[in-house]
């Protein structure tokens, strides 16, 4: 019987330390929630080219804030008929480019779509010239590691390219 105080006021400050390791998380962000949080997409900008041009190059940065690995598999947008996903690379001397399937974007980590690097490509522009537009939807598909699919809709600002600009953007 003499023991059980003693116990007690050593098993206090782990009790208090629990409760405090307990309150932590919840207070702030549960681990499900981090865990199907969408990417987070910014500074999304299509440059446009002059009227008659086949082609339209668009820009962003996506950040993965989750806490498992996301790969952007596809993008659409109703103002084209088709987009796809291009990387620049530089080979014996030259500027190409290439198509590419799908960006991995590590837990935590981010990605530029920008000038002279991974770009999307528009094609078949479905815009009428006589009512310019400001922003264009643009729907990206990723797919998370445990094979969900998380479907983020954004906005890109339209820039209206200069010549040197529709000309280097590859
Ligand atoms: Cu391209």
């Amino acid at each position: 019987m003499s023991v059980k105080p003693v116990l007690l006021l050593l098993a206090l400050p782990f009790l208090a330390l629990v409760a405090a390791c307990d309150k932590t998380p919840a207070t702030t962000s549960p681990a499900s929630a981090v865990a199907g949080a969408l990417p987070q997409v910014s500074n999304a900008r299509v440059l446009l080219p002059p009227p008659g041009a086949p082609m339209a190059a668009a820009y962003f940065d996506v950040l993965n804030a989750g806490s498992t690995a996301v790969e952007l598999r596809a993008v659409s947008s109703p103002s084209f008929s088709s987009v796809e996903m291009h990387e620049t690379r530089e080979e014996d001397g030259m500027s190409r480019m290439r198509q590419i399937e799908n960006v991995e974007i590590p837990a935590g980590g981010r990605t530029s779509f920008e000038p002279g690097g991974k770009h999307l490509m528009l094609m078949g522009a479905q815009l009428d010239a006589g009512n310019p537009v400001q922003e264009i939807p643009m729907s990206l598909e990723f797919v998370a590691a445990d094979g969900s699919k998380r479907v983020v809709e954004a906005r890109f600002a339209v820039q209206t390219a200069t010549d040197g600009e529709a000309q280097s953007h590859h």
